[in-house]
């Protein structure tokens, strides 16, 4: 079979991106077509993402994906995927009547602006519906760990929910660009159960919940799983932008879903029948393990642990930590304030100021919010325990009972979140009763940080492989490539295709403390 291109549109939290996946004989090559910042925007009081841009930038892409698979004598793009952030969702009126009195798809008007899940909306929200239906049950029946910003929590903040027209639709935010592009409604299966309202047990909505969140089960789509063909573009859309009426897939649309899937996980580990161990890292990092079925378990629960649905039936049994957030957005303030900051050089230097002095739990929720990042980081930091730091001494000389530089911050950051790894993939192991693994894939753009990688492998004694960096696109262009035959179905297949088309970095544990600056 010849080579062929697809498109994965792939929004992130911080930039978005939309890539050529080549698929050429067992390979995927990735081509980055266009990328764009994505930036948080205040809008009515709230924190808004700006869909109008981000839909621009997506058509942009688009039209340049198709350019660049011509050229390379591809042909026009066989497919288009979608994966974005979980939990955040838009709402979008009926689809307009044409001149032939019917519906004209993909004509709906979006009603009002698409929240961002770190609005304060939500504060308070899931303890005012925990006394509706208790955190136990929402657990049992769902698996979702109570997040502040799970979707149903912003459903029970939304007041634009009472005056919908009839017609209306919630639509996640791919599925929402899965509805501009073909015009169809669907809630894609990874995402939805971000949502905290799909059943863990059956590929369905709960109504005790949709009910206790005053959600109308008619605002809500049909679900659509990884694979299944969600419609093609748009006949108006696809000559506006010179592309063909290629078909769109449904791919893991939970960015993270889709990541995972891309961990490179070896078939003799598959065949140990050893879980995948992962770390998601990017401006989250989660952590955990995935598994053929879900632990909606009382110590699950107390653990702050969730059971997202993956491809294939596949749960993701992880724990949420704040990642390279704390550290963009420490940079977003040094920057506001005058400062000239490279992630290159900042990590460099955290590499080389002295280890092991300050902490902070990445997983506490006050890191949630935007601003002051590095003013919260460095109040939050306390001095690790069983430390002298001096500050008995007098002098310029004397250290700090806090850090000081952005490069002590960094390090902060950074030996707090390997050790939040290590806890967390300690957890997960033994919430699914399962021996440590022997090796933690890191994926996402964080595994480029070798500096982390590094502190990670020391605080939990394994190997940690690292990369591919795009695993969210690889991931969203792989389950293109199996829909249209070009990967077997058996499980694994995928694996086998993202280890072929992948180089990958290894970090063993250091016999010495400390850990090394990159390897
Ligand atoms: C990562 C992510 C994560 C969710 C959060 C809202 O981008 O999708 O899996 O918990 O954003």
């Amino acid at each position: 079979s010849s080579p062929f291109a697809v498109a994965a549109i792939d929004l992130g939290a911080t930039s978005g991106r939309v890539m050529l996946g080549v698929v050429d004989h067992g390979r995927l090559e990735l081509v980055p077509a266009h990328r764009f910042e994505n930036r948080l925007v205040r809008r009515g009081g709230h924190l808004c993402w700006d869909l109008d841009a981000l839909w621009a930038e997506i058509r942009q892409g688009l039209a340049d994906a198709h350019d660049l698979a011509v050229v390379r004598g591809l042909g026009r793009l066989s497919s288009i995927g979608v994966d974005s952030w979980a939990v955040d969702y838009g709402l979008v009126g009926p689809d307009a009547v044409g001149a032939d009195g019917t519906p004209v798809p993909g004509s709906g008007e979006r009603l009002g602006e698409v929240i961002a899940y770190r609005d304060s909306r939500t504060d308070g929200v899931a303890d005012e519906f925990a006394r509706k239906v208790s955190r136990e049950r929402q657990f049992a029946l769902t698996g979702i760990a109570q997040q502040p910003f799970n979707t149903i929590y912003q459903l029970l903040a939304d007041d634009r929910l009472a005056e919908l027209p009839a017609g209306s639709a919630l639509l996640m935010v791919p599925d929402l660009i899965g509805y501009l592009l073909t015009g169809e409604r669907r809630t894609e299966l990874t995402n939805a159960s971000t949502t905290g309202m799909l059943s863990v047990t059956a590929r369905e909505w709960v109504p005790e919940l949709l009910e206790a969140a005053g959600v109308d089960r008619a605002l809500l789509a049909p679900l659509i799983a990884p694979g299944e063909q969600l419609g093609t573009v748009r006949p108006e859309l696809a000559s506006v932008l010179g592309i063909g009426e290629a078909p769109v897939i449904a791919v893991g649309s939970h960015d993270t879903a889709s990541a995972v899937l891309a961990a490179p996980a070896s078939p003799a580990a598959a065949l140990e029948n050893a879980p995948v161990a992962y770390i998601s890292s990017g401006t989250w990092s989660l952590i955990g393990l995935e598994l053929a079925g879900a632990v909606p378990s009382g110590p699950a629960l107390a653990a702050g642990f969730t059971n997202e649905r993956g491809i294939d039936g596949t749960f993701r049994v992880l724990k949420n930590v704040a990642g390279m957030w704390l550290v963009s957005e420490s940079i977003r303030q040094w920057e506001d304030e005058g400062a000239q900051v490279d992630l290159g050089d900042l990590l460099e230097a955290a590499a080389s100021v002295p280890g092991g002095r300050f902490r902070i739990d990445p997983t506490d929720p006050a890191f949630l919010p935007p601003g002051q990042m590095a003013d919260r980081v460095m109040a939050a930091a306390r001095p690790v325990t069983g430390e002298q730091h001096g500050d008995h001494e007098d002098g310029p000389e004397r250290r700090s009972a806090h850090p000081r530089s952005p490069a002590e911050l960094v390090r902060c950051i950074l030996e707090s979140l390997a050790e939040t790894y290590r806890d967390g993939l300690h957890t997960a192991c033994r919430l699914a009763e399962l021996p440590l693994p022997s090796r933690l894939h890191v994926v996402g753009g964080g595994s480029r940080n070798a500096l982390l990688n590094q502190l990670t492998a020391d605080a939990l004694g394994i190997e940690v492989v690292a990369g591919p960096m795009e695993a969210t696109a690889l991931g969203n262009i792989a389950v293109q490539a199996r829909a249209l035959s070009a990967v077997p179905s058996p499980d694994g297949a995928i694996r086998e295709l993202i280890r072929a088309s992948v180089d990958l970095e290894t970090f063993s544990p250091s016999s010495t403390r400390a850990p090394r600056a990159s390897a």
